[in-house]
């Protein structure tokens, strides 16, 4: 950059600081230091492709459901993700990225999507799992969020948390009624809760002290909490609920310190997060594989929208300039 496009651009990078010193929104339209609108680009298509990869390990349960309710009502949550993927969509595409682009970014498998997705669901059991740990850290992570310095994004998220709230109830829900029935179901319970709580936590991100993008993030008060804070909260908020379930959380170690005001936790292993993120981790080539199916079988419907889309364009140009030419405007 130019000293001369600096001193050029001095005026609206002020602005700029002085809505965010003021808490107050960055709308489309106003100007953006491009750094800000590239972060704002990785974090927002990253979220809405985590909420389009999230629907298929529940997916894969609504054939399965065990009775007509469930069935229903694990279908409208799934709905709701398809919903999330598309808002967020949506709220990147106001800074200049098509949703082209963003789709091929994913199925190629050069786009990053939440680490949680990438494990599988073997029982029913785990649609509780996902519901009471994934949906309740993403409410965690994703309250802030709606105080976002971004407003489409913000405004997005008030929307998503809403519906992440119910998400999140039932499958509290599903746990429970399991943990009030036979030993086989309360077993089942426990190991799914097992297998999730870990995977849950890492999706709060890496450490504090390695993660590249939180200073500057919060700085410009996209988020509003460290990816530890967050992760602390969250823990702050299951033990409680843990208890009424009658699950024990899998980590001996995990006891309340008065003295930090923190919760002690065992060392995550951050070695199986890192190989989740480069690709290696249980379902990451199926996750993929299955996005990418889904987007070819869906070409057809494109072509259908995008052909009636330019008849309408055709017919209400045709009807416009009618109209001019007699007048009405
Ligand atoms: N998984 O500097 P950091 C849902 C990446 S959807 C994968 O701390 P940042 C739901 C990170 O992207 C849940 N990658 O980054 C849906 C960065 O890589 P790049 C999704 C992760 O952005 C359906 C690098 O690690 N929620 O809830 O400051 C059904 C360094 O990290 C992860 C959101 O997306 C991860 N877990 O903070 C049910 C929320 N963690 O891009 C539920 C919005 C980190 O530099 N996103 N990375 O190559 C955020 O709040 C933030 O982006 C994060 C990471 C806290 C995730």
């Amino acid at each position: 950059m130019t000293t001369e496009t600096l001193i050029d651009e001095a005026p609206e990078q002020a602005a700029f600081d002085a809505v965010i010193e003021a808490d107050s929104r960055i709308e489309p339209r106003d100007w953006m230091p491009a750094a800000y609108r590239k972060t704002l680009i990785r974090q927002i298509s990253q979220h809405a492709h985590s909420e389009i990869i999230g629907m298929q390990p529940e997916g894969n349960w609504i054939t399965r459901a065990p009775s007509l309710k469930r069935k229903a009502i694990l279908m409208a949550k799934v709905q709701d993700e398809a919903g999330h993927g598309l808002y967020l969509y949506s709220a990147a595409q106001t800074l200049g990225i098509t949703r082209d682009e963003m789709t091929e970014q994913l199925i190629e498998g050069r786009a990053r999507y939440s680490s949680i997705f990438n494990y599988p669901t073997p029982t029913w059991a785990d649609m509780g799992a996902i519901g009471w740990l994934v949906d309740g850290a993403a409410i965690c992570n994703q309250v802030p969020l709606c105080r976002a310095s971004y407003g489409p994004y913000a405004r997005a998220m008030v929307r998503i948390c809403k519906e992440e709230s119910f998400h999140q109830r039932q499958g509290f829900e599903i746990l429970l009624t399991l943990m009030q029935g036979t030993a086989a179901q309360r077993e089942l319970a426990q190991d799914a809760v097992n297998r999730w709580y870990w995977p849950s936590l890492m999706m709060f991100g890496p450490p504090d002290d390695e993660s590249p993008n939180s200073a500057q993030s919060m700085g410009w008060k996209i988020k509003r909490f460290s990816n530890d804070e967050l992760r602390q909260r969250f823990i702050g908020m299951l033990v409680p609920q843990a208890e009424v379930l009658g699950v024990t959380l899998p980590d001996p170690e995990l006891r309340w310190d008065e003295g930090s005001g923190r919760w002690i936790t065992s060392e995550i292993d951050w070695t199986e997060f890192h190989e989740v993120l480069a690709g290696r981790g249980p379902m990451n080539a199926e996750r993929i594989r299955r996005r990418r199916e889904a987007h070819e079988d869906g070409a057809w419907v494109r072509e259908a929208a995008a052909e009636y889309a330019r008849k309408q364009q055709l017919r209400d140009g045709g009807a416009r300039s009618l109209s001019l030419s007699k007048g009405v405007a």
